[in-house]
């Protein structure tokens, strides 16, 4: 990484997978225990808010109860000790960066630890259930829908992001399918500004064709040896 000054890494729920939580499309994954269109869309909030709810609920119990792996904690040291630019943009509604240690982390798809009001739309930090409609902290009406990014709905800080990409001299996209936008044409905007890229994942993902170069194997042993 010699020559590498500038570096943008997404994330995804391959990294997360080895703290113990699901990721979205693997054998046995969230979306083979629920339908996206049951859960993760905003039609789905309004037709069935229980379930929606329910399902974030456990997501948020489950993820407080997990800690960050040695890929988490790999990111955290290179964070800390990169001095040239880095941003982590995780699409991750976990923590597990931060609880790691890492500084410069934006959450694109949101963060189970917020709770946003449908009514005067304020973000609040939310570690409890919202499935018993507690009231906005804010304006007190019972309008709380957790603060994540549902499909059709737009992913947030795009402007950053693309802002980070232009500047970067290195992008490395970890534990990630491919398989949702529009972060998965992050790599493809990467090659079109001349960004190396490098992708680290399990096995072959949906755009690793893509990448200038992919090593695959297990986050909490792939990271640490690219990040050494
Ligand atoms: C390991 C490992 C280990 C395992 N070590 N690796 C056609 C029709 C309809 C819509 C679209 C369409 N084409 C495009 C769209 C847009 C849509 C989309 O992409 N759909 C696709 C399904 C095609 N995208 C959107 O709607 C997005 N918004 C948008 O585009 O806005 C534009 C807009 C314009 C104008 C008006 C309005 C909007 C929003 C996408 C939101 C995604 N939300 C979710 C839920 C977040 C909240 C929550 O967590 O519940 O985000 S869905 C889910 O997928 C979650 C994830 O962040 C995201 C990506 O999943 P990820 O992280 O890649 O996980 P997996 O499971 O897929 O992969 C895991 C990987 O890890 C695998 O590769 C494993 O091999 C690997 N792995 N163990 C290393 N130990």
């Amino acid at each position: 990484m010699t020559d590498m000054r500038n570096i943008v890494i997404l994330t995804g729920a391959g990294i997360s997978a080895e703290s113990g939580i699901d990721t979205f499309r693997d054998g046995g994954g969230l979306w083979e225990q629920h339908r996206v269109e049951d859960v993760a869309t905003p039609e789905a909030f309004v037709r069935d808010p229980d379930l929606v709810l329910r399902f974030y609920d456990q997501r948020r119990e489950a993820i407080q109860a997990k800690q960050p792996n040695a890929a988490h904690e790999a990111i955290a040291r290179l964070d800390a000790e990169w001095d040239g630019e880095l941003l982590v943009v995780t699409q991750n509604v976990d923590d597990l960066h931060e609880r790691a240690g890492a500084r410069r982390v934006l959450h694109m798809h949101g963060t189970h630890l917020n709770a946003w009001c449908t009514a005067c739309d304020i973000r609040s930090r939310w570690t409890g259930p919202m499935i018993d409609r507690p009231p906005c902290p804010a304006c007190g009406t019972p309008a709380l829908r957790p603060d994540v990014v549902w499909f059709g709905e737009m992913p947030y800080e795009m402007e950053r992001i693309h802002a980070a990409l232009r500047q970067a001299d290195l992008f490395v996209s970890i534990g990630t399918s491919g398989a949702v936008y529009p972060a998965a044409g992050f790599v493809q905007d990467a090659r079109e500004m001349r960004v190396r890229t490098l992708e680290l994942n399990l096995e072959a993902s949906m755009g690793s064709r893509w990448f200038h170069q992919s090593r695959h194997g297990p986050a909490t042993q792939v990271v640490p040896e690219w990040v050494a």
